[in-house]
C-alpha cells in the first residue's frame, strides 16, 4: 500500500485523518499515513526549529538541520521518494497532479511554517538519486503553513486510490474531469427529494424518466456552469 509521511510542528492538525473516507481507507489497509513531529529532531533546551533569515527581513526561517534529520528518518536508498514541499511559491495543485501523486508509493509532505524552510533542503534532496522534489501550492492565497494544504492534497489524492471510493462510477462522472479538448468540466447541478422545497421545483425533465433527454440537459447545465466559473 502507498505510504505517506507527514512532517510538521503541529501534528494535531492531522487528527482529522482518523475520520471519514480517509480514516476508513487507513483502517482497511489501503494507505499507510504516519505523522512526525519536526520538534523531535530539534536540539537544545528550547527545541527551536527556526532562526532569523540571512540577509535580513521580517519573520523566521525554518532551520535545515531538523528537516534533514526528519526526512532521512522516514526514507532510505532502496526506493524512490517523492518529497512534497508545501509553499505558496510552488506549482499549483490540480486534479491531474492529484492523479499523478495517487499512483506513487511513497510521498513525504514537508509542512513549512513561518517564512518557509531553508532552501537548501529543497536543493539537497533535489540532488539525491532516490528523491524527486516537488514544491507545491494549493492556490493563490497565503496560508500560515503547509498543514492545511497537505490535508487538501491528501483528500484529493487518497480518494483516487483503487478501493477507497465505494462507487468508482462517481469518479468517472464527477467534477473536474477534463473534456476531450482538455477543458475542465464541472458537474451539473444535483437535486433530491422533496420535489418542491420553499416553492422551488426540481427541473421537470429530471422527473420525466427520459434518460437521453436527462443526459442532454445535464450536459448543457455542466457546460453553462463551466463557462461561468472563470
Ligand atoms: Cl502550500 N503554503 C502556504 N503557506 N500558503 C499557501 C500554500 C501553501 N498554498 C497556497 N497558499
Amino acid at each position: 500500500m502507498p505510504r505517506y509521511d507527514i512532517i510538521t510542528i503541529f501534528p494535531d492538525y492531522f487528527s482529522t485523518l482518523d475520520i471519514s473516507l480517509i480514516g476508513k481507507a487507513r483502517t482497511a489497509g489501503l494507505v499507510d499515513i504516519e505523522i512526525h513531529d519536526l520538534r523531535d529532531h530539534a536540539e537544545g533546551v528550547h527545541k527551536s526549529v527556526d532562526d532569523t533569515p540571512y540577509g535580513g527581513g521580517a519573520g523566521m526561517v525554518m532551520s535545515p538541520e531538523p528537516w534533514g534529520k526528519a526526512i532521512d528518518e522516514v526514507t532510505s536508498n532502496e526506493i524512490i521518494h517523492d518529497l512534497i514541499v508545501l509553499t505558496p511559491a510552488g506549482k499549483k495543485f490540480d486534479q491531474s497532479m492529484a492523479e499523478q501523486f495517487s499512483k506513487l508509493e511513497h510521498l513525504v509532505f514537508a509542512c513549512g511554517r513561518y517564512e518557509g524552510i531553508d532552501h537548501r533542503v529543497t536543493e539537497y534532496y533535489g540532488t539525491q538519486p532516490t528523491f524527486r522534489v516537488h514544491e507545491v501550492s494549493i492556490g493563490d492565497y497565503v496560508l500560515n503553513g503547509g498543514e492545511v494544504a497537505t490535508l487538501v492534497m491528501l483528500e484529493a489524492i487518497i480518494r483516487l486510490i483503487p478501493g477507497v471510493l465505494g462507487n468508482p462510477e462517481s469518479l468517472a462522472e464527477e467534477s473536474h474531469t477534463l473534456t476531450s479538448n482538455g477543458e475542465a468540466i464541472v458537474e451539473y447541478p444535483n437535486y433530491t427529494k422533496p420535489a418542491i422545497w420553499r416553492e422551488l421545483s426540481v427541473p421537470e425533465i429530471l422527473l420525466s424518466g427520459n434518460h437521453a433527454a436527462i443526459k442532454g440537459y445535464r450536459h448543457e447545465e455542466a457546460i453553462k456552469r463551466s463557462q461561468n466559473r472563470e
